[in-house]
């Protein structure tokens, strides 16, 4: 049987991506991987394996014993945490999609999914509905090494045949998982403080605009993309993405008539100076042509989503 191996399965978007991969292809042929064996307690229904993907040895034994095909390469040291770390950030980012990359070309497998992300834009981009090719100076390190893993994730495809695709997200939003280090994960911090009922201080400024997804959504792109034939995935960087943009105001206002005594004040800390280098909105035509990309969740029904669901997940 040919297996499905998740690096980094326990993370915000892993977490949902493993269950949904596992209803697809079956518990028996997907296997969630993390660097921290008590996160995968989670992984009930699937195969899992504790999996540090700086260790190139044990993740080769493991792709060939499990007769490994697909991989879906999510672990990544995300925005707000990559400035803390640069170098640490920069060696982790790059170093495992470029063995992942040359892991796919020397093993032949069938098909590589790698997140990338608005932080490839910089301050020098259009900020409104952003293109898909336009000026990217990235100016954070998280940026800059999506930026790079595009670029080598078409020079292995151009190159070599190496199948792999990807997606441009903008600031994910689940009640699954905490968030996980980035800059945009203040849109998912905010429905757990108004769930506690405690009041929530906005990292950013009221009227800081950034594209944003609900995790179902993201989900879907993300299989749509994988499932796509081969012919249709005409961008082989990765595709812009976008769904909804809000700003803090504004989903604090979806939230509070929900729960009127919510309350919010604004303290902006370096994450601001990240959003400020990001886009307000995307421009996503060609996810859409190419393979027929549609959102469903605005910031109405997300917020119903959520709020109904957190309450559940918490207890
Ligand atoms: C972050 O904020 O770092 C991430 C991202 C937009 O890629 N959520």
């Amino acid at each position: 049987m040919e297996r499905i191996l998740i690096i980094g399965a326990a993370g915000q978007l892993g977490s949902e991506l493993t269950l949904a991969l596992t209803s697809q292809y079956g518990g028996e042929n997907v296997i969630a991987t993390d660097i921290n064996p008590k996160a995968l307690e989670k992984f009930d229904y699937c195969k899992t394996a504790v999996l540090d993907i700086m260790d190139h040895d044990a993740t080769r034994q493991l792709v060939k014993n499990e007769n490994v095909k697909q991989i879906y390469h999510l672990a990544a040291v995300l925005s707000a945490t990559g400035e803390k770390n640069p170098l640490f950030a920069w060696g982790l980012n790059m170093d495992s999609l470029l063995f992942i990359l040359e892991l796919a070309k020397q093993e032949k497998l069938d098909k590589i999914y790698w997140p990338s992300s608005i932080a490839v834009f910089g301050p020098n981009t259009p900020k409104v509905n952003t293109p898909q090719y336009c000026v990217k100076e990235p100016n954070t390190v998280y940026g800059i090494s999506k930026q790079a893993g595009e670029r080598w994730c078409e020079y292995y495809f151009q190159k070599f045949g190496v199948d792999v695709r990807s997606l441009r997200y903008p600031g994910l939003i689940g009640y699954k998982s905490l968030p996980g280090g980035g800059t945009t994960d203040y849109a998912v911090d905010i429905y757990h403080k108004a769930i506690a009922g405690e009041h929530f201080i906005s990292f950013l400024r009221e009227d800081s605009f950034l594209p944003m997804m609900y995790m179902p959504d993201a989900i879907k792109g993300t299989l749509d993309l994988m499932h796509a034939p081969k012919e249709q995935v005409k961008i082989r960087s990765s595709y812009n993405l976008s769904a909804i943009s809000f700003s803090p105001k504004e989903i604090y206002e979806s939230i509070k008539i929900h729960h009127p005594d919510f309350r919010i004040s604004y303290e902006p800390d370096f994450r601001q100076a990240i959003a400020d280098s990001w886009p307000d909105s995307i421009d996503d035509t060609r996810a859409r042509e190419d393979w027929g990309w549609k959102h469903e969740y605005d910031l109405k029904k997300m917020t119903e989503d959520i709020l109904s669901n957190l309450p559940a997940y918490l207890v």
